[in-house]
């Protein structure tokens, strides 16, 4: 479909087709439509910007990245479908790592996130060259303890030898067994009351593909930083504060509104 740039819900739009067409080529799962559905209605209610609420998570998030000694970013098929180029810019900024990690877990989809990334003539390249690493779809032989969900099969190389896992838009049962282990999650989730927010270390509140280059912006600036200045930040976060911020963000915003 030609969505008109001019269009108020352009963005919006543009996500929407890709999440469609991501399903139609069998990367994305059938329900990744309604998580997806979930989500914009939660943006609805922040206001489809990135608060100064969700920033502060941002910030956090990007120290921690920096400080980690192997960071991993988790991908399943909501987060390939929108925001593939965008996750490998920000894995090129840390040590590369990418695992594809999904709940409704098949060889096929497996295989099909990995071509998927492997199509892009730059991606590819940044493969081969060793920039980059696809991981969790040959190599998914670890078990994260406790969890009986598909989520639970990692690439040791990847999930189960991180300290620091972000997680773009997931259900919770893993971020719980990922803690447990002792990692720190940074989680990417528009709906503050999901588990996974609950639950993560760090919880960024806000749309993936807004804050995604926000992220890497920090990421690039915070390496200047020495670690006691990173400490400081990550030390100075408070999750539970944030996600209470968050909440009194939207109960003031659905106060404060007005029918157009
Ligand atoms: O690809 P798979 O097999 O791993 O399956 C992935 C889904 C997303 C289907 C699966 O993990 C799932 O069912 O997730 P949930 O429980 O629906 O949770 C997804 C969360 O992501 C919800 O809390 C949504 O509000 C949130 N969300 C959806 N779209 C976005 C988002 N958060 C940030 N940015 C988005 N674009």
């Amino acid at each position: 479909m030609n969505i008109p740039k001019s269009h108020p819900r352009y963005k919006s739009l543009l996500n929407r087709e890709k999440v469609v067409e991501a399903l139609d080529r069998g990367i994305l799962a059938k329900a990744g439509l309604i998580a997806h559905g979930r989500g914009e209605t939660f943006d609805y209610l922040i206001g489809e910007k990135t608060t100064d609420i969700a920033l502060r998570a941002i910030k956090a998030a990007a120290a921690m990245l920096v400080l980690a000694e192997n960071p991993v970013i988790s991908v399943n098929g909501n987060t390939v479908a929108l925001a593939r180029d965008e996750v490998v810019k920000l894995a090129e900024e840390l040590n590369g790592k990418i695992e594809v990690n999904l709940f409704y877990r098949s060889e096929e989809r497996l295989r099909k996130i990995k071509e998927f990334f492997e199509e892009d003539p730059v991606i590819r390249e940044k493969i081969r060259s060793g920039k980059i690493k696809i991981l969790g779809v040959e190599d998914g032989n670890k078990q994260i303890p406790n969890l009986e969900s598909a989520r639970g099969k990692v690439s040791q190389e990847g999930i189960y030898s991180a300290d620091v896992v972000l997680v773009p838009l997931e259900d919770g049962d893993r971020t719980e067994a990922l803690v447990k282990m002792g990692k720190k999650v940074i989680s990417i989730d528009l709906n503050p009351l999901s588990r996974t927010a609950q639950r993560s270390t760090v919880t960024i509140v806000d749309e993936l593909t807004r804050c995604l280059p926000l992220l890497r912006k920090y990421v690039r600036e915070y390496k200047r930083l020495d670690r006691e200045e990173l400490q400081r930040i990550v030390e100075g976060f408070d999750n539970r504060e944030n996600l209470r911020d968050m909440l009194n963000h939207i109960c003031n915003r659905l106060r404060n509104l007005q029918f157009i």
